[in-house]
Order: structure tokens, then C-alpha cells, then sequence
């Protein structure tokens, strides 16, 4: 029994810049259950990435379409070629995230208005405006997830404007949810564990971060990214047709602990 009926879905994600995006791991899920899959990236370098790592493990895109959130148009072209490349959508993997590198150095009592902008921007708006883009094309209904993390809800040392850009983020998912559920299009995060990507390149205590997660979180260990693609997957999927307005932990359960 087919019980996630995403063959021959069409699904967007937004988000992968090398092999060990979080876009990426789900990217490649949605090609193992059959999904046809469009990409969206914003750096050419991620383009010559992302048609590398296409050709390697033999997968071919959908379409692959160049779309900065930060730029209104680019959006519109963007969901423009989706709707000609293949008219009806059913699924949307936002995995973007950006602030400046400074802001997450120094405390957050000095992030500048811009900086606070330009996070909030980038991280938490364009989850609006790119499911704005796309709901048009959601005539079957659909599912929309993004990426968030612990930091939303908690302090979490260096997070800074990232914790204030999730949380809006996480909000935005609700409000979204309620807006669109009329359409039958759900809007869910993943709150996912520390992994080790791009994103995570210029943090200098990762490594420490990472060790205490693995020492107090109930399963003892880091989550993979395969472990959120996974949950990804059943958050597009027929599986789980009853949630929207969640945020869902793939964490390890490190979320539940006081310290
Ligand atoms: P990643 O591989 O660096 O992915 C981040 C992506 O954001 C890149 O593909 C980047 O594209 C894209 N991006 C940034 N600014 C953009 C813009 N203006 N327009 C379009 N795309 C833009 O890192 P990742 O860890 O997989 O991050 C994906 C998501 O997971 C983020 O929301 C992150 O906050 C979240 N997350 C990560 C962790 C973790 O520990 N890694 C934990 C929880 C949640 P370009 O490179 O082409 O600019
Ligand atoms: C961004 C960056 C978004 C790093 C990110 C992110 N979402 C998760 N991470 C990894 C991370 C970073 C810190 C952290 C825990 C996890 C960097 C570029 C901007 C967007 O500290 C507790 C700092």
C-alpha cells in the first residue's frame, strides 16, 4: 500500500547549497518515493553543486530555477516558471536561513536595524511571501514546511537575531496555517537538532554544541540529516493530512530537557 502518495507529486524545495544541505536529504527522499522534484537555489555556486550532485546519484530535476527571497521579483519569475513547468504544486520545502555572520559573533543587544531586518527578511518573511507565490498553485491542496530551531524558544549562546528571526518564523507558520487551511494547504515547521552544514560552517562552538546535545539530549546523540528528511517526507505526505500550525522536533528530544 502506497501510504504517502507522493508519486508523481510535485514538490519544490528551496534551500540546498551542497550535499550536506538539509534540502538536500530531503531532496533526495522525495526522488526515492517516486515525487518529481523542482529546485529553487539563489548562488550560481549552489546551481554547480546542485547539477553535480544531480548527476551523481543519477536524479533529474523537475526544473531548477534561480529565486532570491530577499527580491520580490525574483519570486514571481521564480513561481512563474514553476506554474509553466508544471501548473499544479502539492508540496514546499522552504530550507532558507540568513543573517549577517557579525550579528551572530557579537551579542545580540548590538545587532543594527539592519541586520535585524535582513535576518528577519531573509529567514522569517520570505516563508510569507513564497507561500503567497504558491498557493495559487496549490489547486489540489497541498503541504508547506520549513526549517527552525531550538533558538526560537530558547537563549541559545551566538544564536542572536537567528533565535528572534525563527521565532517569527515559527508564528508565521501558524498564522499561515490558519489562512490557508481553507485551501486544504497545511503549513509546518521542522524544529530540527544541530546538524553539521554550510549554515553551521562559520559557528567556532559547533563542536561544543554538538557534544552537549549529545550528552543530554534522551537519545544521547546528534540527529542525521536523513532523520529530518524522514520526517519531512511524512510531513508532504498523506501521512499526516490531519496536522498543520505544528512544529514538529526532530531533535534527539533534547528540546524536553531543563538543562
Ligand atoms: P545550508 O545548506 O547553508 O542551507 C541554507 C540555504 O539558504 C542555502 O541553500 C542558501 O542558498 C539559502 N539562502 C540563503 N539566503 C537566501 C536567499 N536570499 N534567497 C534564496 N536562498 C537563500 O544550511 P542548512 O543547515 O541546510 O539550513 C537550511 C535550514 O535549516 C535553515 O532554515 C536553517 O536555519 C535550518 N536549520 C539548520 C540547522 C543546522 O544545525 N544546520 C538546525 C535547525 C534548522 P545560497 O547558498 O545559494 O545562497
Ligand atoms: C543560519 C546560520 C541559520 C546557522 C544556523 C542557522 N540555523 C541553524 N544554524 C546552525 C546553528 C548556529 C548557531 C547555533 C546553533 C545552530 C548561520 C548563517 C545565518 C543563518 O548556536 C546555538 C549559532
Amino acid at each position: 500500500m502506497d501510504l504517502l502518495q507522493l508519486k508523481d507529486k510535485n514538490v519544490v524545495v528551496m534551500g540546498v547549497a551542497n550535499e550536506r544541505s538539509i534540502a538536500w536529504g530531503v531532496a533526495k527522499q522525495l526522488f526515492a518515493v517516486g515525487a518529481n522534484v523542482l529546485f529553487t537555489y539563489r548562488k550560481e555556486r549552489s546551481l554547480t553543486k546542485l547539477e553535480k550532485m544531480l548527476e551523481k546519484y543519477d536524479y533529474t530535476a523537475k526544473a531548477i530555477i534561480q529565486c532570491d527571497v530577499n527580491d520580490d521579483a525574483s519570486i514571481e519569475e521564480a513561481f512563474q516558471r514553476v506554474k509553466e513547468e508544471v501548473g499544479v504544486v502539492h508540496g514546499l520545502v522552504h530550507s532558507v536561513a540568513f543573517a549577517n555572520p557579525s550579528d551572530l559573533r557579537d551579542d545580540f543587544i548590538h545587532t543594527s536595524r539592519d541586520g535585524f531586518a535582513f535576518a528577519l527578511d531573509t529567514s522569517a518573511y520570505s516563508l510569507v511571501a513564497v507561500s503567497k507565490a504558491i498557493r495559487p498553485l496549490m489547486t489540489e491542496g497541498g503541504s508547506i514546511i520549513t526549517m527552525s530551531y531550538l533558538g526560537a524558544e530558547r537563549v541559545l549562546d551566538g544564536y542572536n537575531i537567528m533565535g528572534v528571526a525563527k521565532a517569527a518564523l515559527e508564528s508565521s507558520v501558524k498564522y499561515l496555517a490558519n489562512d490557508l487551511g481553507e485551501d486544504g494547504i497545511r503549513v509546518n515547521a521542522i524544529s530540527a537538532g544541530a546538524i553539521r552544514t554550510l549554515s553551521a560552517k562559520g559557528v567556532p562552538s559547533f563542536n561544543d554544541i554538538l557534544s552537549k546535545i549529545e550528552e543530554t539530549a534522551p537519545l544521547r546523540r546528534n540527529v542525521t540529516q536523513e532523520e529530518v528528511a524522514n520526517m519531512s517526507i511524512a510531513m508532504l505526505s498523506q501521512l499526516s493530512t490531519g496536522v498543520t500550525g505544528e512544529i514538529v522536533y526532530v531533535d534527539g528530544g533534547y528540546n524536553i530537557m531543563g538543562v
